[in-house]
Formats: structure tokens, C-alpha cells, sequence
């Protein structure tokens, strides 16, 4: 007899969108050439789902638990991660990638979210790149050490840092990263930012330093909260998030360092978002 197929660990998630994000889902439950297979919890698909949101593409959302990797999606994707993308029957995937070939693809649907000129779209590139290369692994790292004292300040102090370098080269008035409007850049660490309640919740808070209160920080802080203030007010944001109490259950895992998602399993080794 063959062996039974072990349950993967992290598989137990809530099975569907909650909140607002199940109403974004139930409105592109129509077939579509185009098909973004996703799972509602997952911050690389919300910069995907964001860019779609944000440029009213048609698409047809069909959510998938990439812990139970389904042919549907290992069909498209041998790396059975979300986002992937069905666009005329050819698959894609890496959220950055899908991202940038939306806005190739689709050059009628404005906002246009990169930049016409090739210097300010390289260096929007830039800080996009730091976000994946940068941020996020200092967001896990942070996430999921065990204990607490000088090594857990350690890793909030490394993750702090690189939220400063960033926010460091936004522009000066804003909002958003690139001016007024939002762009890639904020698509792609949108997710992560609108997720930092985690470090309230499980880590005893993020250590933002309250304003007046000085240190090294003192001087991006305020532009950081304004574009977080902008971020967490954009509809498409709101209409691609879910209810916290669906997400806890799948962070306390990460905060235990117990997840084995192939983010956490890289992290844990010392690698970068896989
Ligand atoms: N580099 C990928 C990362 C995507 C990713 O890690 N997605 C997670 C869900 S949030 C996943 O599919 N995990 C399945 C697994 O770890 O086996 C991207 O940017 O699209």
C-alpha cells in the first residue's frame, strides 16, 4: 500500500477571504482569461491582488491553500507558491514579476504605477528590490526569534533600520513613496506594513519611538507614520485584507517559529524570501 500523504503543518488556515477581502473575492468569481491563483492571507498575493485592485484590471480570483498544493496550481507553478498567474492559459509566478508585466501587459489601465522616466523607474527598482531583499527577511527574522532581552532588541533594531534606510529615500512630502501618487514601491511593501500589528501582538510591541522622545529614529518617524497613515487608508488596501482574527492563528505559528512555509524554513536557515 502506498504511503499516506503527510498533512503539511501550516495546511489548517481558514479556508477562504473574510471582511472586506471576501467581497473583492466574490466579485471576481467570474471566468477570465486572466486568473490569479491566491490565498487570502498571503502578503506576496496581496501585491499582486493591489496592483489588479488598484488598475481595475478584469481578472477571476480563484483561491488556493498552497499548503495543500493542489495539481490546479502545480500544474502552472512546479514551486507551488501563490501568487501565480494564468494569463491566455500560460502561467506565471514571483509576485515582483506579475506586478510589472500587469502593468506591461494592461498599458491602457491607468494608474500607470512605474515611472515614465527610465532613471526614477531603475531607482523605484531599487527600493522595491530592498523591500523583498531587505525588509522582509529582517520582518521574519524578528518574527520568528525565540527569547527575548539583547537578541530580540537586536533583531528589532536590524528591522528598524532598514524600515529607516527606506523611508529615508521617500519623497519629502508624499505621501507616498514616489509623491502624491502610489506606485509599485508602495504596492510591494504595502503588505508587510499593513501587517506590523504582529510585532504588536506577539513581540511586545514594534519600538517606534513616540514622537518628541528623540533617538535615532526621531527624524524619518514622522514621514514613516504619514505613509503608513496613507497606506492603511487606500481602498484597495482595505478591500484586499481580511479579519486579524483569520491571520493570528497563521502569524502565532511564525511568532512560535513553528511555521514550515518555505519563507520560514529560509529564514530559519539564514536565506532570503524563497
Ligand atoms: N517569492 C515568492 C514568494 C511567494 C510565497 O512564499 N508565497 C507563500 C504564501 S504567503 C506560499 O505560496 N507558500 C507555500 C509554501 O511555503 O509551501 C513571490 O514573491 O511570489
Amino acid at each position: 500500500m502506498a504511503p499516506e500523504k503527510q498533512e503539511h503543518p501550516d495546511s489548517k488556515v481558514h479556508p477562504h477571504a473574510t471582511g472586506l477581502a471576501i467581497k473583492t473575492v466574490e466579485a471576481h468569481a467570474q471566468e477570465e482569461p486572466l486568473k490569479l491563483y491566491g490565498s487570502w492571507f498571503c502578503p506576496f498575493v496581496q501585491r499582486a491582488w493591489l496592483v489588479l485592485e488598484e488598475k481595475k484590471i478584469p481578472y477571476q480570483y480563484i483561491e488556493v491553500n498552497p499548503y495543500k498544493k493542489p495539481q490546479s496550481l502545480m500544474k502552472l507553478n512546479p514551486r507551488g507558491l501563490v501568487p501565480t498567474l494564468e494569463y491566455n492559459n500560460k502561467p506565471l509566478y514571483e509576485s515582483n514579476i506579475i506586478c510589472e508585466f500587469l502593468e506591461e501587459a494592461y498599458p491602457d489601465h491607468t494608474p500607470h504605477l512605474v515611472p515614465k522616466d527610465p532613471y526614477d523607474r531603475a531607482r523605484s527598482r531599487i527600493w522595491a528590490d530592498y523591500c523583498t531583499s531587505r525588509i522582509i527577511p529582517a520582518f521574519h527574522r524578528y518574527l520568528q526569534f525565540q527569547g527575548d532581552g539583547d537578541g530580540l532588541k537586536e533583531k528589532q533594531t536590524e528591522f528598524l533600520n532598514h524600515i529607516q534606510e527606506f523611508t529615508s529615500e521617500m519623497h519629502e512630502e508624499g505621501p507616498f513613496f514616489l509623491g502624491k501618487e502610489p506606485s509599485l514601491v508602495d504596492y510591494v511593501i504595502a503588505p508587510f506594513a499593513v501587517r506590523l500589528w504582529v510585532f504588536d501582538h506577539f513581540k511586545g510591541g514594534l519600538g517606534f519611538p513616540e514622537e518628541g522622545q528623540g533617538g535615532t529614529f526621531e527624524n524619518v518617524w514622522p514621514r514613516w507614520r504619514k505613509w503608513l497613515n496613507a497606506i492603511e487608508q487606500r481602498e484597495t488596501v482595505k478591500a484586499t485584507t481580511s479579519d486579524k482574527e483569520h491571520y493570528l492563528p497563521i502569524y502565532q505559528r511564525y511568532a512560535d517559529d513553528k511555521a514550515q512555509s518555505e519563507l520560514a524554513k529560509a529564514t530559519r536557515a539564514g536565506k532570503g524570501v524563497p
